[in-house]
């Protein structure tokens, strides 16, 4: 029988995560076909070690977890090298740049097939076909090319989570030692764990690439199973605090409050991401037990203060400018710090329309942080996700934006900050609007620096404060160098790019 190698590429340069993506497909594989793990985040040289494997000849599969990003820049060479030194090798693309992005995938010719979605049960499906030699058409979730024809097959039913296998932590921890390579230091804790305990989400912001893959469905694992995973891995590998990386932990009121009083003995710090108008409706007595059960942080995309803009946005729910505000202050009450990231260079019809939605934007929130001071602010600029051919993509194409045309292309410099949402390549953006908000996000984090940058004492805090603060006050945001040195020197952190 062949045997599977399943790779994540390189991610972060630091704190690095348990591979979760990878590890629920060998989890979906355990125990009926040999599979290795290559941590791209762990190794020197992880083609050496993918290349190492496949040599032996005894594997034929491999298998790519591919995020935008610095991800997808470390897969596109290796994929062009495996393919030409071992073309009999099948490659299996999952994740969400392959789901969103099949067809300049497929088109490359390195890559044979892509799970669109959950590979839980289409992965192992497809290698007992591939195995057995039998057709693999009727398999839910596949994107695959026939002569010139991409062909995808229909979306699975969202599977009860509670009834997938367990992950498979005593295997991976003989790869790479979770104790040591994957429970990092961080604002949560000395051994911080990340945890997926939900999939999909129930609602369908247009610019969310969570939304054509899981259609606005949400299936999570019950408090319990959460709570026994954690409890493993705390025990035997002394986790402490907990970063859930759901998409939306916080869905069900009844789930968050079953999960908070299971943990609140373990005296674990934990954060999660959620929508405001759905937190909004919890009530006091959750929030408080929440809290009091370690939860410090909750991530939130507040998107605009701009009602119109949140419209555009489809932002769905019942979320307001004036509730964001307002959730703000409420959050404050029960000593949980609410991180709030907004979308600034949203499409409008003039330039100048553009230029005052992202003023408006600078002064909402310097409201919220008049309210409520703690508040983190994370800041994007608008780069629309679309997929290869839903209407949002017309819409942005229409307006002269333009994908790349091949894998490669994806790889430029350009691309890459566009994936980061940093320079997005959005033609009603100018040059000056993207400074206008770096040089405001210059001031504004001089002024609050992250209660996450763990490494930035209080003196280094109070300078860039003393720096930036003149300059916020009065609004003079362009040209910030003094404070970009502070922060260069100090190697400041960056939520938005360096993950929560
Ligand atoms: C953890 C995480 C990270 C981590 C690293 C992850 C890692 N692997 O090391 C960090 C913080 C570094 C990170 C960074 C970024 N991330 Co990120 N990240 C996530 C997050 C929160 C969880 C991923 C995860 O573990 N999921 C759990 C697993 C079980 O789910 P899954 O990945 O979907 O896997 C299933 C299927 O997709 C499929 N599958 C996945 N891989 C494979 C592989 C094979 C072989 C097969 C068969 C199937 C398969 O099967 C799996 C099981 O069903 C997701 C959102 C989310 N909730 O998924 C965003 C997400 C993937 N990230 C995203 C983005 C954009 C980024 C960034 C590029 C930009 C940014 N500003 O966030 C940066 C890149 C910067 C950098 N330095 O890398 C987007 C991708 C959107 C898109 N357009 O494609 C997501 C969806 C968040 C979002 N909603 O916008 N990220
Ligand atoms: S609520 Fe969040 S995860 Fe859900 S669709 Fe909107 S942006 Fe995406």
């Amino acid at each position: 029988m062949n045997k599977i190698l399943l790779f994540n590429p390189k991610s972060a340069i630091a704190k690095h995560r348990i591979p979760n993506s990878i590890l629920n497909i060998a989890a979906s594989v355990e125990g009926k076909y040999e599979w290795v793990i290559v941590d791209g985040n762990c190794e020197t040289d992880p083609l050496s070690k993918i290349e190492c494997y496949l040599q032996t000849g005894e594997f034929k599969y491999l298998g790519f977890t591919v995020m935008p990003g610095p991800q997808l820049r470390q897969s596109i060479p290796f994929v062009k090298a495996i393919k030409e030194k071992f073309p009999l090798t099948i490659m299996i693309w999952g994740g969400y740049f392959p789901s969103s992005h099949p067809k300049v995938i497929l088109d490359s010719g390195y890559v044979d097939f892509i799970i669109n979605g959950p590979g839980d049960h289409a992965f192992p499906q497809l290698i007992d076909a591939l195995e057995q030699n039998r057709p693999y058409e009727f398999i839910k979730n596949l994107i695959y090319k026939t002569g010139t024809e991409i062909v995808k097959t229909a979306k699975e039913d969202l599977m009860d989570q509670d009834a997938l296998p367990v992950l498979p932590y005593d295997k991976l921890n003989r790869f790479y030692s979770i104790k040591d390579r994957y429970l990092g230091r961080t604002y949560l804790g000395k051994k911080t764990l990340a945890y997926h305990s939900s999939i999909g989400c129930p609602f369908t912001c247009s610019f969310c690439a969570v939304v054509p893959i899981y259609e606005a469905r949400w299936k999570a694992k019950s408090a319990q199973a959460v709570y026994n995973d954690i409890k493993y891995i705390k025990s035997k590998w002394g986790a402490d605090a907990i970063e859930f990386h759901d998409n939306n932990f916080f869905v069900s009121e009844k789930r968050a409050v079953e999960f908070a009083r299971l943990i609140m003995p373990e005296k674990m710090s934990w954060w999660g991401m959620a929508r405001i108008d759905t937190m909004d409706k919890f009530s006091d007595e959750s929030l408080r037990i929440i809290r009091e059960a370690g939860c410090k942080i909750i991530f939130f995309g507040a998107e605009s203060g701009n009602n119109l803009i949140l419209e555009q946005l489809d932002k769905g729910g019942t979320q307001t400018g004036d509730q964001i505000i307002r959730f703000a202050e409420r959050l404050k009450k029960f000593d949980i710090i609410p991180e709030y990231s907004f979308v600034l260079g949203t499409p409008a019809p003039t330039p100048r329309q553009v230029q005052a939605q992202i003023d408006f934007e600078i002064d909402f929130i310097k409201k919220i942080k008049q309210v409520n001071p703690r508040t983190e602010i994370v800041l994007y600029t608008y780069s629309p996700v679309p997929t290869e051919g839903s209407s949002l993509f017309k819409e942005v194409t229409a307006q002269g934006f333009k994908y790349p045309q091949t894998l490669e292309d994806w790889v430029s410099p350009a691309w890459e900050n566009f994936d980061l949402r940093k320079n997005p390549l959005t033609p009603w953006l100018t040059p000056e609007m993207i400074d206008k908000i770096r040089d405001f996000e210059t001031v504004l984090n001089g002024v609050y620096p992250t209660v996450t940058d763990i490494r930035l004492s209080k003196l280094k805090r109070k300078a860039i404060k003393l720096m930036a603060g003149f300059r916020y006050r009065t609004n003079l945001y362009k040209y910030p160098y003094e404070i970009k040195l502070l922060q260069r020197v100090w190697n400041y952190r960056q939520p938005e790019i360096q993950g929560f």
